[in-house]
């Protein structure tokens, strides 16, 4: 068996963690393996499979010798060291949004569209978080009833903008447990790094994620609505998204109502997603079973329930779909992304 040498790009961060974790028990025959970051980082040890690892400095010669890079440093670092990796004979699977629409990269999640990896240059691109649940959730709807317009809400754990934002809201918590004033509480990332503005997350609910784009769409919403066309391969899909931040550590729910080409009850829907490869049904409303963000943290599935007709839409249906950001929405794809083209052969 033909041994992977694989490097992880941001390796420090919320979502690299998580992919030290899977590798350790991923399915891949593993060579070398490095660890890399900012030089910030570069010289601090962790564990890995019970050896001690060192964080290197990420430059282009991090890569001789690698055949799988798994990035997760920002986008800007994906644009320069992305096509590095490659020239050195590397398969790059990014986890940032910067290749995601390049007609030349495969956006894959392996439950929908493995067969896209086939057609890979060199980099293969990982969806955004709240797009991979979504998939996995409404692939099966798709194949078997059709679907023509989709409507999502989104309740995304903070987890998702990194380890930085996930202390802020800490201690934002403690500031109100100690009942200190909201406006002397610091908030210097949320909603957004990126953006001008900071605002307080905790016991709060925030209508920003990323910054804003076109026609009033933060460009976390235009990436819901592009990458679900990108996807399931299709352009009249009508897809609309407002994203929401809300203080959940980790795990996003969403709010998703779907128009189907044919009538379907609710009973299909149900056994449907039963079957679905990567979605575990959680839909008894008389046992009060339903998805819930806590319980899907550290699990590779996506819930589904809340499955209901729309009262007034013959065609209209209405799902709550909640998953681990950081693991199927980020880290496990990429790994699954790579043990599944290890498994359809496609590592020279
Ligand atoms: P994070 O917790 O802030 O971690 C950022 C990581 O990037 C750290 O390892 C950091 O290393 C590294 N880094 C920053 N600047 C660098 C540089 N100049 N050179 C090398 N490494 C550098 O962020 P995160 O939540 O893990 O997210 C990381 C990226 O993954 C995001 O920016 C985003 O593009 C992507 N992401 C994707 C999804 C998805 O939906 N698929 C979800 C979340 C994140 P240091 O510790 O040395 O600073
Ligand atoms: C999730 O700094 C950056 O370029 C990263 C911003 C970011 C992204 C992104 O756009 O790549 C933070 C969190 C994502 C994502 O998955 O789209």
């Amino acid at each position: 068996m033909r041994k992977m040498n694989v490097a992880i790009v941001g390796a420090t961060g919320a979502v690299g963690t998580q992919m030290i974790k899977l590798l350790e028990n991923s399915s891949l025959p593993l060579g070398t393996v490095k660890f890399l970051a900012s030089k910030r980082s570069a010289g601090k040890q962790l564990s890995f499979k019970g050896e001690t690892k060192t964080i290197e400095e990420l430059v282009p010669d991090s890569f001789d010798g690698i055949n799988l890079a798994l990035f997760s440093a920002g986008g800007g670092i994906s644009a320069k060291f992305a096509p590095e990796a490659v020239k050195r004979g590397a398969v790059v699977v990014d986890n940032t949004s910067h290749f995601r629409m390049d007609p030349d990269v495969p956006l894959v999640v392996p439950e929908v569209n493995a067969a896209a990896l086939r057609n890979h240059q060199g980099i293969i691109a990982n969806p955004n978080c709240s797009t991979i649940q979504m998939m996995v959730a409404l692939e099966p709807i798709r194949k078997a009833y059709g679907l023509t317009r989709v409507i999502v809400s989104t309740y995304q754990a903070v987890s998702g903008a990194g380890n930085q934002a996930m202390e802020e809201l800490k201690q934002q918590t403690r500031d109100f447990l100690a009942e200190k004033p909201v406006n002397e509480w610091k908030a210097d990332i949320l909603p957004c790094g990126g953006d001008e503005k900071h605002y307080p997350l905790a016991f709060n609910a925030l209508p920003q994620i990323d910054v804003f784009s076109d026609e009033g769409y933060t460009n976390e919403e235009w990436k819901m609505i592009n990458e679900t066309k990108k996807i399931m391969e299709d352009d009249t899909i009508k897809v609309s998204a407002t994203c929401v931040r809300i203080p959940v550590m980790s795990g996003h729910s969403e709010s998703v109502y779907i128009e189907t080409e044919k009538a379907v009850t609710v009973a299909e829907i149900q056994a449907l997603i039963a079957d679905a490869p990567g979605a575990v049904l959680e839909d008894d409303p008389s046992q009060q079973i339903y998805p819930q963000a806590l319980n899907s943290v550290g699990k590779k599935g996506t819930f589904v329930g809340r499955i209901r007709k729309d009262p007034d839409e013959e065609k209209g249906i209405h799902l709550w779909v909640v998953s681990d950001n950081l693991l199927k929405g980020a880290a496990w794809n990429s790994l699954q992304i790579a043990e599944t083209m290890y498994e359809m052969n496609l590592f020279e």
